[in-house]
């Protein structure tokens, strides 16, 4: 088998959405921490990923980025099943819209709260950036509806996806059990997986810790 290496760091929920992801298909893989605003800059990085983030994966001189993307090529190169990234169509487009989802609402809604911080060094969260984050949780409500899993009833990498983000919300607010009591039950149902706690709860506990730790006001 090729090497796999991953570049990024734990704190990122598109990092672990990947970290998630190659535990969850039992690959083995070298992690390379990246340290940001310093590593991802440099013409070397740039040329793995000209977009200048995490996560890169370097399949034995493959480069992939963009944590979706990379999701998606890991199953259809190495997964033994097709149990979390069906072929079946309807099944498949189902996984894909949660990828999209996530990838253009809810990792969005959040990026839009942090990156005025790692960019600016705001440390201010206006009230439109948290009814984002609001709205992007009632829409993974509205997605669940009354399935265990995002894309219905089997987990998939939209569910590794989703919950690499969702878990890193209380970064900038609660999710209230009361508003969103299936989004909480989906999130203590993935919590039982068993790479989960390595591949996504460690670095998701760093993030929030710290993100909580640098607002000075956040309107809710
Ligand atoms: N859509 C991308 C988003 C990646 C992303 O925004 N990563 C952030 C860290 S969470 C990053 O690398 N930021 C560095 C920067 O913007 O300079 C993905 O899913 O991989």
């Amino acid at each position: 088998m090729s090497k796999i290496v991953l570049y990024g760091v734990d704190l990122s929920p598109p990092v672990r959405a990947v970290l998630l992801t190659l535990k969850a298909l039992e690959l083995p893989f070298e992690f390379k921490e990246v340290q940001l605003g310093v590593q991802n800059r440099t013409p070397e990085y740039l040329k793995m990923n000209p977009q200048g983030t995490v996560p890169v994966l370097d399949d034995n001189g493959t480069y992939i980025h963009d944590s979706h993307a990379i999701c998606i090529y890991l199953c259809e190169k190495y997964a033994k099943t097709d149990a979390i990234y069906p072929k079946d169509l309807v099944k498949r487009t189902v996984v894909n819209q949660r990828l999209f989802f996530d990838a253009a609402v809810l990792y969005k809604a959040l990026w839009n709260v942090s990156s005025s911080f790692w960019h600016s060094g705001i440390t201010v969260v206006v009230k439109e950036k948290t009814r984002n984050v609001h709205a992007a949780l009632q829409l993974t409500e509205d997605l669940l509806a009354d399935n265990p899993y995002i894309a219905g009833d089997a987990l998939s990498i939209g569910d590794l996806c989703c919950v690499a983000t969702v878990s890193s919300v209380p970064a900038v607010l609660d999710i209230d059990p009361v508003k969103y009591p299936k989004v909480t039950a989906w999130l203590e149902r993935l919590k039982k997986l068993p790479y989960y706690e390595e591949a996504n709860n460690v670095g998701a506990t760093k993030y929030n810790t710290f993100m909580r730790s640098t607002w000075t006001s956040v309107e809710l």
